[in-house]
Parts: C-alpha cells; structure tokens; sequence
C-alpha cells in the first residue's frame, strides 16, 4: 500500500500551485542556500508531513483527547515526546508548538502576569523578535528589559547581565539567539536569573543540532525552560517545541494548550518523531560538526579576503559579516540583492553597534546547515567565500554576475538535493 502522495494529483488538479512548487524545487536545487534558519528535511520527514495525518483533529494530549479516533495520533505523538527527551534530557517536552514563537509565547502565558519584568537580548544585538521586541506580543505584553554585548569582543557582557537582573528583579530571564556566532554559557546564565529569583528560558531555536549532538553546551540541565524550532540545524519539519522541568509541565501544557493553540498538526508531530529518531544517530553528530567546520571555514576565508566578521569568527552554524570596513557605501540590503541576482541566497541583518535602520543594515548573515546538507565540506566554503567576495566587489555593477551565476549553477548540480 502506497500511504504517501507524489504530486501526480496536484499536478493535474492545481497547475497553478504545481508550477510554484515545481518552481520553488528549482530555486533550491540552483542556489547556495546561506540562510542560517534554513535547512533541507530528508525525504522520510517530507513524507511524513505530507501524509495523511494531516487530516485529524487531536485537541488535548495523548490518553486525553476531546475527539474520538486518536489512537494512531497518540502513537506517533507518544514517540515524538519519548526520543525528545532522550535526545535533549529533558524532563517534560511539549511537541505541540506550531512555530518557536508560539512556543515562547506559551512559557511566557504559563509564568508571567501583563506588566511582569523580562530580561532579554535585544533583537539588535542577535536576539529574537518574541524575547521583547516592542512590535511583538511579549514585549507588548511585558516590561522588558535588555542586557548586551560588549562593543569590542562583541560577546554576551554576563556581568551587566548580572547587574541588571539584581536591579530589576525580572521575573524572566531568556537567553537565546537568531544572530550570535558564539557559544552561550546557559549554566552562568542560569546562575545569575536563579540568583537573583527569576527563572529562565533558554531558546535554543538555532543551535538545537549542535545541542543535541554534544557540539554546545546544553541549556537542559540548567534552565527552566527551554524551547527550539525543529528545522533549523535539527533539520525537521517546521515547528516548535518546550521542554521543561517537571514541575512546571502542567503549567506548560496548557498555557500552550488550550491557552494559545487549538488543534494540533499531527502531521507535523509525526514528522518531529522522525526527525528526532534521525537525530539519534551517529550520523547526525558527524552532520553537526561539519556544519561547524564549514561555517568556521567560510569565516576564516571570508577574513582572508580582508571582510570584517563580527567577533572575529565564529563557534557554532553561523557568522556575520560586518561590511562596514570593507564596503561602508554598501548596506547589507544591497549585499543581499546582489548576491541574489547569482543564486547565493543570504539574508541582511543588523551589526553590533549598528548604524543604518534594520530594513537596511550593515551586516550579512551566513549559515552552513542547508550546505552541509548537500555534502558541502570546506573546499566549497573557499569557492564560496570567493565567490561572495567577487560579488561585493562588484556592486553596484554587478561586471562578474553572469559568470558567478554560471559558477554557482554547477557547484550546486555536483551536490544535488536529498530528493531524487
Ligand atoms: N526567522 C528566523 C531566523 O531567520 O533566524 C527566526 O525566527
């Protein structure tokens, strides 16, 4: 029995959709793919979020559902709690978060009050937009508070952290980041919010692949809370998830549910089981190390082409280059559109001490998941980094971008996605 679909439907019934997909299978195939959220899921996960668990409803959790027919969802839930905790350590875990912003929104529901004080990272120094930002519910909701980096190491300044925290006495404090190429010390980090009577959420969104296989310290042990997606470098469907100390896991459960969500997307939940039993393997751990070697490849070739990379270089997936030394007339928004134009997709992104607005910027954010993914290693991160520094040099004219185009078209067609 055939239990999956292969698009021979959709191709015949939707010819509109079908292009855009069969387009967008393209795109990917074509382009060096440098968006550090982003990542290739394998085959069986794909197979699994499109399957036909997609059409259950399942509200509540497994053994306590408010609909009849969900044994077979509650299995596949089930599993996606049980390898979650062996492969984080967790005590509780949630798989139900549709995103990693309902998942903070949910920690924040199940321990804060409206007007209550968070301590976060700014989104500007490399944190998130749900850990306060003044356009999101959770710092709209919530008295923020924000600690820094320190200018010249352009590292998590703990001390001030501390400082802060025993003079506002949050009730929060999160640590976590979508833009920060160093290692995060969770435990001090934990110290300072218990210290000073405050717990703490740890969002690992990013790094979740490099926790999970041993390659980063693990917020597990120490934190109240903490919360991932699961396709960034854990390679998974798209979703969230919290794990947590049992003692607060009824709290969690139903802040998430029925508090902020409904019905939950077992496909989805299906999906993260599977992503988290490839997780396990051996593989998985020699896949998180090359993502690392490959991103401290690319920074070191990057500086040796004399572009600025924000704290020197990097320790885990991703780097930020600063082009303000190099390239002051060139905003990271031009550096964007102009490494889009030969297939190098990147994302702008703001600096330390930035200067220009965040729809401008001054930096670039580069990351290896999805490369690594494709088998890149490190003579493609120097091809790369060439290839990017080529780019720039050639803005606003862009003399180089037929043939770097052309360059990128067939680096891409010797790494083929996992799809056929
Ligand atoms: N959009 C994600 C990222 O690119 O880091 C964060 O939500």
């Amino acid at each position: 029995m055939n239990i999956f679909f292969h698009g021979e439907d959709l191709e015949h019934s939707d010819v509109e959709v079908f292009a855009a997909i069969r387009s967008e299978l393209e795109r990917q195939e074509q382009h060096i793919e440098l968006i550090a959220s982003e990542n290739f899921a394998s085959p069986a996960i794909l197979e699994t979020a499109g399957s036909v668990l997609t059409n259950k409803y399942a509200e509540g959790y497994p053994g306590k559902r408010y609909y009849g027919g969900c044994q077979y969802v509650d299995t596949v839930e089930s599993l996606a709690i049980e390898r979650a905790k062996m492969l984080f350590g967790a005590e509780h875990v949630n798989v139900q978060p549709h995103s990693g912003s309902q998942a903070n929104t949910a920690v924040y529901m199940a321990v804060l009050k409206p007007g209550d004080t968070i301590l976060t990272m700014s989104l500007e120094n490399g944190g998130h937009l749900t850990h306060g930002h003044p356009k999101n519910i959770s710092g709209m909701l919530y008295h923020v508070v924000h600690y820094g980096i320190t200018l010249n190491t352009c590292l998590i300044d703990y001390d001030e952290m501390l400082e802060i925290a025993r003079k506002n006495r949050p009730k929060l404090v999160t640590i976590g980041a979508s833009a920060y190429p160093r290692s995060i010390d969770f435990e001090r980090v934990a110290n300072i919010a218990h210290e000073c009577g405050a717990l703490v959420m740890a969002d690992i969104a990013h790094i979740a692949g490099l926790v999970a296989a041993g390659l980063h310290q693990s917020p597990v042990p120490f934190c109240d809370f903490v919360t991932t997606t699961t396709h960034k470098t854990l390679r998974g469907p798209r979703g969230g998830m919290i794990m947590c100390k049992q003692q607060f896991a009824k709290d969690i459960d139903s802040a998430l549910f029925p508090g902020i969500q409904g019905g939950p997307l077992m496909h989805i939940i299906a999906a993260k089981a599977v992503c988290f039993k490839e997780a396990l393997s051996p593989m998985f751990k020699k896949y998180q190390h090359q993502i690392i070697k490959n991103a401290s490849c690319l920074a070191e070739e990057l500086q040796a082409l004399q572009l600025s990379i924000v704290s020197g270089g990097t320790d885990n997936h991703l780097l930020l280059v600063d082009l303000r030394d190099s390239y002051p007339e060139i905003s990271g928004k031009d550096a964007q559109f102009a490494l889009d134009k030969v297939n190098i997709t990147t994302n702008r992104n703001t600096v330390p001490n930035e200067t220009r607005s965040p729809f401008q910027t001054s930096g670039l954010r580069l990351g290896t998941p999805a490369l690594t993914s494709r088998g890149m290693k490190e003579p493609e991160m120097k091809q790369i980094a060439n290839m990017i520094k080529l780019v720039l040099d050639n803005i606003p004219h862009g003399e180089e971008s037929f043939a770097i185009r052309e360059e990128v078209i067939d680096l891409c067609s010797k790494f083929p996605l996992p799809y056929k």
